[in-house]
């Protein structure tokens, strides 16, 4: 099994995370996305769709989605469970961790790939043929600065972003807000619960993934 991984891009980084949290030992190989390498025929080879993370299991299945890489792991080491334990758990966690791709996630990559003249043929992840548009840049700036706010909220009502226990949802959140590091958007005084939580996290011993 071979987990093709780049070190500094926010979604890989949530499934080491997740790896690190389960104590999970996985060969990864590392495929340098400003260099272009996942755009290269080797790794095309591997992976048409050019993202990572991607999981390549002995039997040659390819898995390149970041929760569904984690889905698979949690199946085979249940322990400790990430991602829910019964129907209600499991719904609420899987609930939480889209909110945070969607409304994290998403919004701090639209307003980094629109703002990089690196995109200019790439503004959405994956091959070529994508123009970059510098007036999303704005877009992704209001809509991250509004997730701050929203998760500020969730974990003045939680512990953790789905309740009580940390679950792949904090992961994603804790990804998403060192990314918005990169858009010069991080957790201000207006946002204790966030800066509360974001401490906890972050000494975690997997937070170095
Ligand atoms: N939905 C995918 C997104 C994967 C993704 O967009 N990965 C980025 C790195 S964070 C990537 O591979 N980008 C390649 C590129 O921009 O060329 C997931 O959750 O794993």
């Amino acid at each position: 099994m071979k987990l093709y991984d780049f070190k500094m891009a926010p979604n890989p980084r949530r499934v080491r995370v997740y790896l690190a949290e389960k104590g999970i030992d996985v060969e990864m190989v590392q495929v340098d996305i400003p260099a272009g390498e996942n755009l290269g025929e080797e790794f095309r080879a591997i992976n048409p769709r050019s993202v990572l993370p991607t999981l390549v299991l002995d039997d040659g299945t390819v898995i390149d989605e970041s929760v569904a890489i984690c889905r698979y792991f949690e199946e085979l080491h249940p322990e400790p469970p990430l991602m829910g334990t019964d129907a209600k758990s499991r719904a609420v966690i899987e609930s939480a961790q889209r909110h945070m791709e969607w409304d994290g996630l998403m919004s701090v990559a639209e307003a980094f790939r629109n703002a990089n003249p690196a995109f200019d043929d790439r503004g959405i992840s994956g091959s070529t043929g994508v123009p970059r548009i510098p007036d999303l840049v704005e877009r992704g700036r209001a809509s991250t600065e509004r997730f701050f706010a929203s998760l500020n909220d969730n974990l003045g009502q939680s512990t953790y972003v789905a309740g009580e226990d940390y679950s792949i949802a904090d992961i994603t959140a804790f990804c998403v807000v060192d990314f918005a590091k990169w858009i010069q958007i991080r957790a201000g005084d207006q946002h204790p619960h966030l800066k509360r939580w974001y401490a906890e996290v972050s000494a975690r011993p997997s937070s170095s993934a």
